[in-house]
């Protein structure tokens, strides 16, 4: 369990840990991959959320997927992406969080996922929650236990 004076001090960071929905690079699932390779190599993101047309969030795309598609016998061929979607190639089996999660299992997750989607109730897509932000805030609360180290202790005290 993290402690509650820790857990304050993260909270501190809680309005900038979720970068918002429209400032996240998407694509949809329906785009041919031709297109989705424009738009993730314009991105500069290696992988970014698929959405549906209502904004359900429904899986990731990677770079990685679409070159893989595009290697043919003799080297790179990008005709093999005429036929395909992004839905074809796309990975659903992805770690996600609410809005409200805890922040120990936020932790755990970004161990593997160098990001969370954040989805509401409805699977809508909110946003999402980057490592690099959680290490800001991290590196934040290190700085300011120290600074705070008699508040935090009575916050300490007075949670056990
Ligand atoms: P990557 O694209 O592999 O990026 C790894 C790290 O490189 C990022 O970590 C960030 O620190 C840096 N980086 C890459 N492209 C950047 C850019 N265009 N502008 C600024 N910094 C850039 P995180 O920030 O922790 O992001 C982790 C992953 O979350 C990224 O992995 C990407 O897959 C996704 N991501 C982050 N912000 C995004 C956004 N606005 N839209 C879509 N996907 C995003």
């Amino acid at each position: 369990m993290i402690s509650p004076a820790i857990e304050q001090l993260m909270k501190e960071h809680e309005e900038t840990m979720v970068i918002p929905a429209e400032n996240v690079a998407n694509v949809m699932k329906e785009h041919p991959l031709e297109h989705a390779l424009l738009l993730l190599s314009q991105a500069g993101y290696s992988t970014i959320p698929v959405l549906d047309k209502e904004d359900h969030f429904v899986g990731l795309l990677s770079l990685n997927d679409i070159v893989k598609k595009m290697l043919g016998i003799d080297g790179i061929d990008t005709s093999n992406l005429e036929e395909l979607t992004v839905a074809d190639v796309m990975k659903t089996d992805v770690s996600v969080m609410r809005p409200d999660a805890e922040l120990e299992d936020v932790l755990h997750l970004l161990v593997d996922a160098s990001f969370l989607p954040v989805l509401d109730h409805d699977r809508v897509f909110c946003g999402i929650v980057t490592r690099r932000e959680i290490l800001k805030a991290v590196n934040y609360t290190f700085h300011a236990f120290e600074r705070k180290k008699p508040e935090a202790k009575v916050m300490l005290h007075a949670n056990l």
